[in-house]
């Protein structure tokens, strides 16, 4: 029990994202006050101020509004969140626990829905924009010695509570940088393009119950426990053992008001669409830099597209983003060697990102310091490990490529192959390809897969896989990536798995962090992946079955990458059907709802991927450039 505990306290911490100035800075540079907010529907929303001691000026809010625990902050504590640099500048430090969590009133809801015009006409509504912005007038209003304006900052579920602040803010609010920001629970987090996470199936306890108290502790612990209560080495077989979803339903959700909801509402319907802050990000007139990680398991959708659609809707506006080899928010930690499992991607990477980038950002805009040296787009390289500043993300400048499958397994680059050939697997849910390539017990979300060696999958005959020959020039793949599948099967639904892997040359260096036995000569290692439910493929909330053995077409959106793939290394394309227990397995026979299938309704299936299938890049809102494009022979 205890080191179960610790393993879910580590999770908050990880989420405090480690390094932290001490709290004796803090008391000796900070007076701390807590207050209870009056929301407009006369909620009260706790509250922490640290104030700079120094009255010799004025000085900025800068807020986080949290589900995670505002009281964790309580005694002198940041925990990196604001970094240390932007502590040391000086700000008005305010943490707050958002409704219905902790030591705040009301009712907790998922992903709050915004509602349009909230702060306009003093609706009794509320939402988040309608907290941050009653939170903003009373601040303004009781805290002395500020200088009339507000930054805020969050990283993951916090990092939505910032986007979902956009809408209609309020006029004090002057920078605003949603970090890690989960945007939509269909397409960050818990689902990736209608596939459910059943790697986030622990997850469920923190966000399903409500408490009945105003509490500092985590109320859901006990809930929490059913499953940290058991040893667990080996989460493959523990979930395959489990079978269906409706078992983890009976055995662990049954009393959980957000799995119910996500077990009734398994496609794109009103109840999720509503939720997602994207629709929502329009009119906003102050400085907004948004920040994700290239290896963010959880959040990589929400960053990339709260930027681009924030670039659609108001493209005066002073919106930037940066992206670098993190996984989830660890730009708020550093550790020297900046790496992502096996991978080194250099050093001092975070402090750089917290020093130059994040410091002047709320500088400039919150006490009008120097002009910061902020690009459109601030993006690192994670192949030739260097970062680049673009005018605009995607880059329109950079020449697209287009990847074609070909018999033995090659992969040809911007050269049409057969669109006779036909390569076939047979996908068996009761065999699932593992995430992992090693043994891992069970995540509170997947984390270290994101980079993972792919060999394990490339040697298995349910998983596709397609290579270039070695490549005798650097190749840049940048923006995003579509994976445009013609395939056919014997069954009526299926997932498809795309993986895009860069294969490191025989005699690559070995990375110091790694333990002995890790050799990077001949790594496939991930560089990014898409999971698409195919029933989903003509519409997300209209699901449809396959018809056995007809032709269709399932275009897979990958997430955005900036990735050199080095002279002498390959570039390998991987496709199977079922990734488990990172994504639940589809039963490959169409049933309305997956989280009520049956033992029975798993079946195998014999899945052809179509010789007129392609992987494309170089797309900007779907619409693929042409520039530069290089035909090969
Ligand atoms: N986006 C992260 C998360 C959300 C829901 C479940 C588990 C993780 C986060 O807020 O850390």
């Amino acid at each position: 029990m205890r080191i179960t505990f610790l393993f879910v306290f580590s999770f908050f911490c990880v989420l405090s994202f480690g390094q932290t100035i001490d709290s004796m800075y803090m008391v000796k540079h900070y007076d701390k006050s807590e207050h209870f907010i009056k929301m407009r529907d006369g909620v009260e929303l706790y509250t922490i101020v640290y104030n700079p001691k120094d009255k010799s000026t004025k000085y900025p809010f800068l807020m986080n509004r949290t589900c995670y625990n505002a009281s964790r902050y309580e005694h002198y504590k940041t925990f990196g969140q604001p970094s240390d640099p932007l502590v040391r500048e000086g700000y008005i430090l305010v943490y707050q626990d958002v409704r219905g969590r902790y030591m705040s009133g009301g009712l907790f809801d998922n992903m709050t829905p915004n509602i349009p015009g909230n702060n306009r006409n003093n609706r009794k509504d509320i939402d988040e924009s309608s907290d941050t912005y009653d939170t903003i007038e009373w601040l303004l209003e009781n805290i002395e010695n500020n200088n009339g304006r507000v930054g805020q900052f969050g990283i993951s579920y916090p990092g939505f509570y910032t986007a979902a602040a956009l809408p209609d803010a309020h006029p004090a609010l002057r920078a605003s940088s949603p970090q890690a920001p989960i945007s939509d629970f269909f397409f960050d987090d818990f689902h990736h393009m209608g596939a459910y996470l059943q790697s986030y199936t622990p997850a469920f306890a923190v966000f399903g119950y409500q408490k009945d108290s105003l509490t500092k502790t985590p109320w859901y612990m006990p809930q929490m426990m059913r499953i940290y209560g058991e040893k667990v080495a080996d989460g493959y077989d523990h979930n395959l053992a489990l079978g269906p979803l409706k078992n983890i339903t009976e055995k662990y959700h049954h009393d959980n008001f957000f799995w119910n909801q996500i077990v009734e509402h398994p496609n794109y319907d009103e109840f999720w669409q509503k939720r997602s802050i994207l629709p929502h990000l329009k009119n906003i007139n102050h400085a907004v830099m948004t920040v994700g990680g290239w290896y963010d398991a959880e959040d990589l959708y929400g960053p990339l597209n709260i930027y681009k659609t924030i670039e659609k809707t108001c493209p005066k506006a002073n919106n930037t983003i940066v992206m670098g080899p993190w996984t989830h928010g660890g730009w708020a930690r550093e550790r020297g060697q900046q790496t992502v499992n096996h991978i080194y991607y250099g050093d001092s990477i975070s402090t750089y990102y917290q020093e130059k980038i994040e410091a002047p950002f709320f500088k400039y805009n919150l006490k009008d310091g120097p002009v910061p040296l902020i690009p459109e787009a601030h993006m690192f390289d994670t192949g030739i490990k260097e970062w680049k500043s673009f005018a605009q993300w995607p880059p329109a400048d950079i020449p697209p490529v287009d990847l074609f499958f070909a018999e033995k397994g090659k992969l040809y680059v911007n050269q049409e192959t057969d669109k006779e050939a036909r390569f076939e697997y047979t996908s068996d849910p009761d065999f699932p390809v593992p995430y992992r390539s090693t043994t891992e017990g069970l995540t509170f979300t997947p984390r270290m897969f994101i980079t993972d060696d792919q060999r394990h999958a490339s040697r298995r005959p349910d998983v596709i896989t397609f290579k270039t020959e070695v490549l005798e020039e650097d190749l840049t793949i940048a923006g995003e990536i579509i994976a445009d599948l013609i395939v056919s099967m014997t069954g009526t639904d299926a997932d498809f798995i795309v993986k895009l892997i860069d294969v490191y040359p025989q005699e690559h260096e070995d990375y110091e962090h790694n333990p002995e036995n890790i050799k990077m000569g001949g790594y496939q290692q991930l560089v990014r992946h898409e999971t698409f439910r195919g029933r989903f493929r003509n519409s997300f909330e209209f699901p449809e079955p396959f018809q056995p053995g007809v032709p269709t077409e399932v275009s897979v959106p990958l997430q955005d990458i900036l990735h050199t793939f080095k002279k002498g290394h390959r570039v390998m394309i991987q496709i199977h059907s079922t990734w488990f227990p990172y994504i639940d397995r589809n039963p490959q026979k169409y049933v309305d709802n997956i989280f009520e299938a049956d033992e029975e309704d798993f079946i195998k299936s014999t899945i052809t991927v179509h010789g007129s299938s392609s992987v494309k890049t170089g797309y900007t809102n779907g619409k693929q450039h042409k520039k530069n494009r290089v035909i090969r022979p």
